[in-house]
Parts: structure tokens; sequence; C-alpha cells
């Protein structure tokens, strides 16, 4: 590499790029017993720069998607981990460098780059109709293959994704067998247009909906229930003349309400009601539902935008404090289609990257869980990717009993997204196994340890030591042994 990589917060110490390719065979267990009836694959994926950025700088959003499988055997696991080709990657390996500019900026590329694809599949996986898919929101899903994680190339659903942009966050209904998911930016970069699908488990269109929000901003995540697609829109904002200016994407305008869009499932663009919310930051979505003819949709909710990188409109400085999440469950009647929505927090606890037992997603559950700032813990130890929140928690709720039970990682650790797997697929909500990557800070490395989900107070049941250090993720997915290996194999055998 003729250049260096910058020495800024998004490139340096336990976010150091790792650029790393490895399999590794039959991991150390160095505390307790893998369960036997983990058999499957975990598969995560973290943004990991390849090369320097062309601006100097650069935030932790936009580096190139690097996927982990952990694969469970009878009580041994092993790790594989591979960048996704995407046509980014490929390019700028070709070439050596950096050749896409700015985090979402097009404006800011070389020009040799125009009009491949912008994006890194560096945030979300999704298994769905006998396919792994990598995503990132501003672009189409990239296939990969769950056994060698080669990447097999875009998948655009046959052709039938007509948007620009495809959810880091789809939604699988397990109770229908439908995917549902949608696009922002759908148009292109800053427009305010958003379309939403459904497919079946054959991977066919079903229905769309072009519509529009009230203004343009980052559609993270959204909700779906038995009967209705909702749209959280916080005001993140994004304007075509800030890219063209070489400014950030995004920026928070305060000044802004937020909205809650309720759409039927098969609903058209004129169906879709938008309900005020008091201006606030929703990014993830654990779970949503309706139960007694009301809607509710519970989510991780921070006074301000999260991320510290995206500046203010007004200029005003960004406060850790105003943008801490903390779970709320937001409630509307859909018979009052100008009503605003009802907001209630569920815990004090200061949590992100909610998940739940995917089995009972769409109706009411129970169970959830998510990373925390653990309560045992006082003073900042680690930071998760870009935002202000220290992770040193796993937090499980019991929606039904109202407890929560929060588990705490040694010190100079902290920890990133859980990831649930139920002990069969016949268990009862709940009854299964947590996953989650832990970043022992100082020891420059990482360990994966396994959690009874019903009982994460008491400590991990296993604890896996890698022999090296996995950046910061974003999200994962799960993929049991029967599915696998009608698929030929293990990602790590
Ligand atoms: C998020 C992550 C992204 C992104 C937009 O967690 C939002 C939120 C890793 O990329 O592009
Ligand atoms: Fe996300």
């Amino acid at each position: 590499m003729t250049q260096r990589f910058p020495q800024t917060r998004t490139f340096t110490g336990f976010n150091a790029p790792s650029r790393i390719e490895f399999d590794l065979h039959d991991l150390e267990v160095v505390q307790g017993c893998i369960p036997g009836d983990l058999n499957g694959a975990f598969y995560r994926v973290q943004p990991d720069p390849a090369w320097p950025p062309r601006a100097g700088d650069d935030i932790p959003l936009n580096g190139d998607g690097l996927v982990t499988a952990f694969r469970f055997d009878r009580g041994r696991v092993s790790v594989r981990g591979r960048y996704v080709r995407t046509e980014k990657f490929v390019a700028e390996r070709t070439a050596g460098r950096a050749l896409f500019g700015a985090y979402r900026n097009p404006y800011t590329d070389d020009p040799s780059v125009a009009g491949l694809s912008r994006g890194t599949a560096n945030t979300n996986l999704l298994w769905f109709g006998g396919r792994l898919l990598a995503l990132k929101e501003d672009s189409h899903p990239v296939e990969i293959d769950p056994v060698t994680l080669d990447t097999v190339g875009p998948w655009s659903f046959g052709g039938q994704l007509s948007s620009l942009t495809f959810t880091a966050h789809p939604k699988i209904d397990p109770y229908k067998g439908e995917l549902v998911a949608f696009g922002y930016a759908a148009k292109g970069e800053t427009t305010p247009d958003i379309a939403v699908y459904t497919f079946n488990a054959q991977g066919e269109l079903l229905h769309e909906a072009w519509l529009e929000a009230p203004y343009s901003s980052m559609v993270h995540d959204f909700g779906v229930t038995e009967h209705y697609i909702l749209l959280p829109i916080s005001p993140l904002v994004s304007k075509l003349d800030w890219l063209k200016a070489g400014k950030p994407h995004f920026a928070w305008d305060g000044s802004r309400q937020s909205w809650l869009g309720v759409l039927p499932r098969r609903g058209r663009a004129s169906d879709i009601h938008w309900h005020a919310v008091d201006t606030c930051f929703s990014s993830h979505t654990m779970n949503a539902f309706e139960a007694d003819g009301r809607i509710h949709y519970d989510t991780p909710v921070g006074g301000i935008v999260v991320f510290p990188f995206f500046p203010d409109v007004s200029g005003q400085p960004w406060d850790p404090a105003r943008a801490a999440p903390r779970l709320e469950r937001w409630s509307l009647d859909p018979s009052a289609p100008n009503a605003r929505v009802g907001r209630r927090q569920l815990t004090p606890l200061i949590g992100e990257f909610p998940r739940i037992d995917e089995r009972f997603a769409t109706r009411g559950y129970r169970h959830g869980w998510m990373a925390c700032e653990s309560p045992q813990l006082n003073g900042p130890q680690g930071t998760s990717l870009g935002g202000g929140m220290t992770l040193t928690g796993v937090a499980h709720i019991d929606h039904a009993e109202q407890r929560l039970e929060c588990f705490t990682v040694e010190a100079e650790c902290s920890l990133q997204e859980p990831q649930f797997v139920p002990r069969h697929a016949l268990a009862e909500e709940g009854d299964g196994y947590l996953l989650a990557v832990v970043n022992r800070l100082t020891e420059m490395r990482s360990d994966l340890i396994i959690l009874d989900a019903r009982e994460v107070a008491a400590g991990p049941l296993a604890t896996v030591r890698l022999p090296l250090r996995l950046r910061n993720g974003l999200h994962g997915t799960w993929i049991g042994a029967d599915e696998l290996e009608a698929r030929g194999g293990s990602p790590a055998a």
C-alpha cells in the first residue's frame, strides 16, 4: 500500500483496520462447554476499510463489509472471515487504492468508478429463500455463499427491485413466510422516496408501494406487524446541495418533527398515515405488534442522533447524554389517523442493538435482548461503533413479567450485538442461547460468549477465545445446521 491509514478515531486503537481474511479450525474454549445442541452458524459483518480513505478521514459506517461465520458443530466451533467482493471492493483492489470517496457522496469518487455500485455490504446479513444476502442501505443486496463466504454477486430479487436501495433491516414474517422490506432514497441519494416491498418465500414480488416521506432522512430500520408496516422518520436529514459541497451526507435538524408512517401491509401510497412523534432519534426496532386494536412499536430512542460524527444543522455540539438511547414502546390507534404517537419508556437502561426470538416477529412477544451500558460499571470503558455509548452488558427484558436482567462484561471489555438462537425449532419463545462477540480492548483481541438467553445474569455457558481481533461489527443472523447441510457443508469445517 502506498498510503497510510489516517491516525484518527475511525482508524486507530481497537478499530484499526484489520483487513484480514481467515479460517480458524476448532477454536479454543477457555471457559465452560459449548452446548451440544447448538448446531449451525452465526454470521455477522463488520465494516473494515480495505484502503485509506480518499478524503483524509472517514466515518465508521463506510468501511468495506467483512463477514465472519462461526460454525458450531456438536460442541466445537470454527470461524471463517471474508470480505464481500462488492463492485467497490473489486475495483479498489485492482487499483490498489480507494476509488470511492466519502460516505454516500458519489461526488467525491474517482471518475473511473462512475456507474458502479457504491455499496459496501457492511451492515447486516439476511437469510431468506435459500440465499444469504449482505446488506447496506444505500444499494442492492449482495449474495454470498453461506459455506465458503465467497461472493456470488448482486441480488436484486431477479430484477424485481425497482428501488435503487434496499434496507439493511428487512423483516421476515414467520407466520406468513413473507419478507417485508423497503428502500429509502429510492430514486437516488437524498430523494424523499420510499419503496416498500413484500416477497414470498420463493422470492416473488407480492406487493410494492411507492411513498414520499415528510422529508429526506436516514430511515435505518422499520416495523412490521400482522397487518401494518411502520416507517419511523427521525430528523437526521440529507440534502443534495450538501453532497455537492463535499459536506457530510446527514445532519441533525432538531427543529423538525419526528413521524411514524403507518401503511397497511398491502396498502397503496394513498393509504399511509403519518403520525407525529416528539422530535427524537429512533434507529432500531426490537419488535412491533398489534394488541387490543392498537399498534405497538418497541424501539431504543434518544433525544438526538446517536452518532457523534454527523453535524447539527445549527452547529450545536453533540451531547452524549441527550443521545443515549433507551427502549420505548410507541403506541397508536390506527383508526385515529391524525393522532400523535404515545411514548412510554420500558427501562431507564441505556441500550441499543435490540434483538428478539425472531420466530415471534410481527406479533405479541415476551422476550427481548439488547447490548447495554451495564448499570454495574461506572465510567466509560470502551465505545461501540461510532456511537457515544459504552456497551458493557447484555440486557434481557421479559415484557410479560416486566423483569430486566443484565450480564456485565469484565473490565476493559465491551461487546457487540447479541444473537438469539432457539434451543430447537419447537422450543418455547426465548428458550435458547445468546451469542455475542466480546471486545477485549486492552488485549486487542476478541472472544465469543454463549449465554443462556433467559439467564443472562448467570454469565457465559462458554467462552471461546479468538487469537485475533474482530473490529466492531453491526448486525448478524443465525442459520441452523439442518438448513446449512441442505446447502452441502459448513462455513468453517
Ligand atoms: C447505520 C449503519 C450504517 C449505515 C447507516 O447503525 C446506519 C446504523 C454500517 O452502516 O450506513
Ligand atoms: Fe442497524
